[in-house]
């Protein structure tokens, strides 16, 4: 299967999308994604759009491959996990370095992170921020897709030597990333998974935008119109956020101390309470100490009790906390529910959230082409159905729902909403995101993550 462009959402080379696409060869299609992307050991994001390893995505991916591979998909983290950073972060992008500073912007000169004491020396160029830690759910999936297999040995020596550096990524977000200890992470950086979202409109808003670089955008270049993409204005903003962290040297200390662009992320909390439940296993699986094994429930109690702690008693919705006001965000995105991402979090808190899903503000809205969660809530007056996370639905964060809704029992509503995605699959094929009432693909084609999570519905 072949494009010549990131936006062919309908190459003729494909065969017809539709209902009637077998489930066989929608998983060949799949797999013709990651080995179009596949750069030996790791795996581009996407064909053009996004031409290096993306931390979160690479997690995706090998839950991918580990349907096609299961040693392949441990070298994908392997690989990520050899860009770590010395106080544990594992960076959002690891750059490709035959793509060259043109491929995509902003480009490592621009993130300079060398001016870090704690950034990689002689292994990778990388960017200075982080993404959701959804590694060690991936990890714990490869793991169980190797047990009892040929591959078993061979996994748990590489599940050896990847544990501690799970464990150093999680320390990182559970105390550089909270200081004070209230169980949420503290996200720096729209650019850290969830870009042009409404949840950072307010504190972008506050922003006084300083002197940032020229620059050309090269992401526009590979989409079909800009309306899919953010706007001039919040890439100024992201521009200048990144100044200032360079010019704090990546200092967490320093950052949470005097930056302007500090969100208490209940999203990405809980992928990283979802993932600390993974890594229990993967700690079963290598024989971690005692002490290890406390340290880590030790933080899913904390993340659960910070999670419980931000939800709205009105709306029932979970918000992100403004360190800079103090205030809640209060915007209704996917990340709203985010305690259905938690199996044990408190059986009220699930119902809360189970009934957000439901309703028409989420998967239940009675536009929407597929019962699917949507970025933004129609219900929003921010709704805009083609733009980015402003609204448009992303499968990988219906693979997360529906993990969570799976894990926390709830059996059926985890079978329409796999049942859903892979019918949407079919229709659209691998695209980056699309619009929630009419389908469309939008973003990038060929996306890695998306191709991934078809792969690993498929098998489940
Ligand atoms: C910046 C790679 C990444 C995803 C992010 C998504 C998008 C990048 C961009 O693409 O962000 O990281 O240039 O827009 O928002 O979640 O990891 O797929």
């Amino acid at each position: 299967m072949s494009t010549d462009s990131d936006t062919g959402h309908s190459s003729p080379s494909l065969p017809a999308y539709g209902s009637t696409l077998t489930d066989v060869r929608l998983a060949e299609n799949a797999a013709d994604v990651l080995r179009t992307n596949d750069m030996g050991g790791w795996t581009k994001a996407a064909p053009l759009l996004y031409p290096h390893q993306w931390s979160w995505d690479s997690a995706f991916v090998s839950i991918g491959w580990a349907q096609l591979d299961v040693r392949r998909a441990m070298t994908e983290q392997q690989r990520l996990f050899e860009a770590q950073w010395a106080n544990g972060m594992v960076p959002q992008i690891v750059f490709n370095p035959l793509a060259g500073p043109e491929s995509y912007f902003p480009d490592p000169a621009r993130w300079a992170v060398e001016v870090s004491p704690e950034a990689p020396v002689g292994v990778a160029e990388t960017s200075g921020i982080c993404q959701p830690p959804v590694h060690a759910i991936a990890v714990a999936r490869i793991w169980e897709v190797a047990r009892g297999t040929e591959a078993e040995a061979g996994v748990r020596a590489e599940l050896r030597s990847l544990f501690p550096k799970l464990m150093a990524w999680h320390r990182y977000l559970a105390e550089n990333r909270d200081p004070s200890g209230s169980g949420l992470v503290t996200t720096y950086h729209p650019w850290e998974g969830i870009d042009n979202s409404p949840r950072w409109d307010a504190v972008l808003a506050r922003l006084e935008v300083g002197e940032v670089p020229p620059y050309v955008r090269r992401d526009l270049s590979h989409v079909a119109d800009a309306g899919q993409r953010p706007d001039d204005t919040a890439y100024d903003r992201f521009l200048w956020l990144l100044e200032l962290l360079k010019a704090y040297r990546y200092d967490d200390a320093v950052i949470h101390e005097r930056y302007p662009f500090l969100v208490k992320d209940v999203f990405f909390t809980s992928v990283l309470l979802m993932a600390n439940r993974s890594l229990l296993t993967l700690a079963e699986a290598v024989g971690a100490t005692e002490g290890e094994r406390s340290t880590i429930a030790g933080w899913i109690a904390r993340a659960r009790a910070g999670i419980a702690a931000t939800l709205d008693p009105e709306s029932g919705m979970a918000y992100d906390v403004d360190m800079g006001t103090g205030e809640p965000i209060e915007v209704a995105t996917f990340a709203g529910m985010c305690p259905l991402l938690d199996a044990g979090a408190a059986g009220a808190d699930r119902a809360t959230a189970l009934s957000l899903f439901d309703s028409e503000a989420f998967a239940g809205h009675p536009e929407l082409r597929w019962a699917m969660v949507p970025s933004t809530s129609p219900m929003e007056g921010c709704f805009d159905p083609r733009n980015y996370w402003r609204g448009p639905v992303w499968p990988i964060v219906n693979w997360l729902f529906w993990r969570g809704l799976r894990d926390g029992g709830d059996v059926e509503r985890a079978e329409a909403l796999r049942q859903a995605s892979l019918d949407s699959l079919r229709h659209v094929g691998f695209a980056e995101y699309f619009h929630p009432t009419t389908g469309e693909g939008l973003g990038s084609a060929m996306q890695s993550w998306t191709a991934a999570v078809a792969l690993d519905w498929l098998a489940s």
